[in-house]
Formats: C-alpha cells, sequence, structure tokens
C-alpha cells in the first residue's frame, strides 16, 4: 500500500495488523440452543419489538468493507463483513422523538453507549460474517455490532438489546475511564482525551 493510502487510513498512534486479535471482558457465551436466544429493542420505541434467531437471521443483508481501530492500538484494513444494515432493522422500529442516544446491550449485562446519528450510520451495521466465514463465538457469535467510525470496543460481541434514550450515559469501558465517544481520528480513548 502507497504510504499516502496509510496515512489517510490508519489513525494517529495505530499499527496495522493482518492478525484479527480477541479482547473482551469476561467470559465467551456458547449457545447450544438458539431458541433461547433473541434480541429486543427498547426504551424510547412506540413498540418494544423482539427478534427471534430465525427471524434476525432471515433479515435481507448486506456486505461492508471497512477498516477497525482498536483502542489497544491496532487496526485492521480491509475487513469484509455480511451483515444486517441498521436501516433494515429500523424499518421494524417506530423511535419515540426524544430518543438521541443508544445502549448496546450484549450478552452477561455488558454494555457500550454511542449517539443515535452514528448508530444510524449507513456504514453502522448487524455483523453475522467476517471475511466469509460466520464469526466465531470469540468474535461475537451470532451477532455483533459493528460502528467502525468508531473505536471497536463500541462494536459489541454478542449483541443481545438495543436500548433507545433521551440522554448519554456511560457503558461499560465508558465507565471505567474510556472515552463516551471514542473517535479514533481525535484519539479520544481515554475519558480524559
Ligand atoms: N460483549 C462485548 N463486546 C465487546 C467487548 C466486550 O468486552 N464485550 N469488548 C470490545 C472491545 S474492547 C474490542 S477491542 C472489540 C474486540 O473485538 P474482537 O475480539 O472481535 O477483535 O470488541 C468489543 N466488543
Ligand atoms: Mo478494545
Amino acid at each position: 500500500m502507497k504510504e499516502t493510502d496509510i496515512a489517510s487510513r490508519v489513525p494517529p498512534g495505530q499499527f496495522v495488523t493482518t492478525s484479527f486479535p480477541i479482547l473482551h471482558h469476561g467470559e465467551v457465551p456458547h449457545y447450544r440452543d438458539m431458541s433461547q436466544w433473541n434480541l429486543r429493542v427498547f426504551g424510547l420505541v412506540e413498540e418494544e419489538v423482539t427478534f427471534t434467531f430465525d427471524e434476525f437471521m432471515s433479515l435481507p443483508r448486506k456486505t461492508f468493507v471497512n477498516d477497525i481501530h482498536c483502542v489497544t492500538t491496532w487496526t485492521r484494513l480491509d475487513n469484509v463483513w455480511e451483515g444486517v444494515a441498521v436501516s433494515t432493522l429500523m424499518e421494524r422500529v417506530r423511535l419515540k422523538p426524544e430518543a438521541r442516544f443508544v445502549m448496546l446491550h450484549a450478552e452477561h449485562g455488558w454494555t457500550t453507549n454511542l449517539p443515535l446519528e452514528d448508530f444510524l450510520r449507513d456504514t453502522s451495521f448487524f455483523g453475522l460474517k467476517h471475511n466469509g466465514e460466520t464469526l466465531t463465538p470469540k468474535h461475537g457469535y451470532p451477532v455483533r455490532m459493528v460502528v467502525p467510525h468508531l473505536y471497536f470496543w463500541k462494536s459489541a460481541k454478542w449483541l443481545r438489546g438495543i436500548e433507545f434514550m433521551a440522554e448519554n450515559k456511560p457503558g461499560f469501558w465508558e465507565r471505567n475511564g474510556y472515552h463516551m465517544y471514542g473517535d479514533p481520528w481525535r484519539s479520544q480513548r481515554y475519558d480524559t482525551d
């Protein structure tokens, strides 16, 4: 890759890796029976929506290509994903006008927060496959959020809930010293940045 390309694609303080590191807090969920799995959309919505596993898997999918940037300084370029566009899910959800922020809820109570407009960007999606393979348990099977324009900790693995809120609230890492927004291009790593 040309140096000018690298400069425009790799945020400050990041290095490029071709591996796919695994990072999370807590245990990797291993599911035996997907009939127990669901994805709940709640909070400031006119009506709560719950997707079963079969319902979510039958939503229309798209291909997404992106670069991901982890706060621990690795960047992985040219990821090819298969996933469900946020707009596809939102066709089934009626938001209340007060909704301005989103809390993503993962398995075991892990959470991360982001503004509604970042969640709704057409580059944000629900990832099901990475580079042609179904997500492995460690990378978030069956569904992970992918928000590539923010540090990768906002990309909740093992997504189970989407909560719409009027006010911003910190999720798990945001309560533990990480930045509320997390823009890699502005090095928003910690709450002091
Ligand atoms: N549910 C859940 N999702 C999570 C995390 C976590 O601890 N729990 N860690 C985040 C962090 S800090 C990073 S860098 C990425 C890592 O994703 P990967 O293991 O697929 O590379 O997942 C994010 N999503
Ligand atoms: Mo991370």
